[in-house]
């Protein structure tokens, strides 16, 4: 069926046309109940629930959800489909289902979430049970291990290279969102409250920051580490009490490890600055997911079955594993400083914000995460644990 945008209705005419689907919903199609629930900045997103079960079914739209006048190619679906696909193994029950992916619709239809609510949803409204970072620590272990050149021979690498070769619009976005526009003049940005503008134009000119964000872009494109999500903040995963889930994987490359890990941390800390009063809650949550993620990588590391390191003994491979962990927390630190300045003066800013309840307290917050980021940025060559990385932080 040539592509086109599904609303309720033709998404039901859709599902009826697809047996095993239907089947999963149950009941006759004119009582399935079809809400749109989009929420994100790219895609449209439908829950549909049947008497029998229900499905969330997203689709690409041929244009930035949110900016209409911004193309943008429909087949990031297949990088989302194909993320799930070459992860689901390693990270289940940590990820849903995916059932079907249409590629003439450029439409996924996976596992429907609920009563799950989007985790940055839930911080915001201090709804958030502790302890989910534990559960992405050890998502991105696994996700990294099952797909880098330590674990697996280098065809299995190659071949990955190869299958996310072709997301270049995505990882466009992520080149100019994350790694560029915010430390230049750009029309994309948006415009800075007044109090505002000398911080952001500082950013603009400072030489020294641009040389580390420099090394961090050289990091992004060239340090083909593992598959990444690719996109992990805390709008992309949804909790409901311990049952956490990573959804979102469109953005999906070959990339340096540090960059879910510090993706993720950033927007953690970007949370505390905009709720001062929950800096404990953050550091625990930052302290777990770290000694998750790298409990779990020691662990599944200890053997081999790839390329790199195929020469190591016992002792060799765990001075090997220390090493490569220093150089992904430098990275994690990197990106997180990244992450904490683009969502705070970028094109994509977040709704952690709205918690300031006034203008000052605000203006504060925003200023901390850019004097905070640039730090990150700065210092993340010189940190060597997760102690150095939280006295950075300095999140109270
Ligand atoms: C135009 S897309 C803007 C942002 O939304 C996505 O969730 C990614 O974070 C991207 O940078
Ligand atoms: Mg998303």
């Amino acid at each position: 069926m040539p592509y086109f945008t599904l609303d309720a209705s033709s998404l039901q005419h859709w599902l009826t046309n697809h047996a095993d689907l239907a089947s999963r919903l149950g009941g006759s199609p004119a009582d399935w109940t079809i809400r749109e629930v989009s929420d994100g900045n790219l895609n449209t997103v439908f829950l549909v629930d049947g008497s029998g079960g229900s499905l969330c079914c997203k689709q690409a739209l041929p244009h930035v959800r949110v900016a209409p006048d911004w193309p943008m190619p429909l087949e990031r679906a297949l990088y989302e489909a194909r993320y799930m696909r070459a992860t689901a193994d390693a990270v289940r029950p940590a990820a849903p289902e995916l059932y079907f992916y249409d590629d003439e619709m450029f439409l996924l239809v996976m596992e429907c979430l609920t009563p799950h609510e989007v985790l940055r949803t839930a911080l915001i409204r201090d709804e958030a049970q502790p302890g989910f970072s534990a559960v992405i620590g050890q998502y991105v272990a696994r996700s990294v291990h099952a797909t880098s050149w330590i674990s697996q021979p280098f065809e299995h690498g190659s071949k990955l290279l190869a299958d996310f070769a072709g997301n270049t619009a995505l990882t466009r976005i992520t080149v100019d969102l994350i790694l560029t526009d915010p430390f230049r003049p750009c029309s994309r940005n948006p415009a800075p409250e007044t109090a505002l503008l000398p911080d952001v134009e500082a950013l603009h000119t400072d030489k020294p920051l641009h040389r580390a964000v420099s090394n961090l872009q050289d990091r992004f494109l060239t340090a083909r580490q593992a598959l990444l999500h690719g996109d992990l903040h805390t709008g992309s995963i949804m909790q409901h009490k311990d049952d956490v889930r990573v959804i979102d994987g469109e953005f999906a490359t070959m990339g340096p490890i540090g960059f879910d890990c510090g993706l993720y941390l950033g927007n953690l800390a970007l949370h505390a600055c905009a709720a001062p009063s929950k800096h404990g809650l953050i550091e625990a949550e930052i302290k777990a997911f770290w000694n998750s993620f790298t409990t779990e990588l020691r662990m599944l590391l200890k053997t081999g079955g790839g390329d790199v390191w195929a020469l190591s003994d016992a002792t060799q491979r765990e001075e090997l594993l220390e090493n490569f962990l220093i150089a992904i927390l430098q990275d994690t630190v990197g990106f997180c400083g990244l992450e904490m300045i683009r969502r705070t003066i970028g094109f994509a800013q977040v709704a952690d914000y709205s918690l300031c309840t006034t203008p000052g307290s605000r203006m504060e917050a925003r200023r901390k995460a850019l004097q905070t980021g640039r730090l990150l940025i700065l210092e993340a060559p010189t940190v060597h644990n997760l102690e150095g990385f939280l006295s950075l932080l300095t999140l109270k």
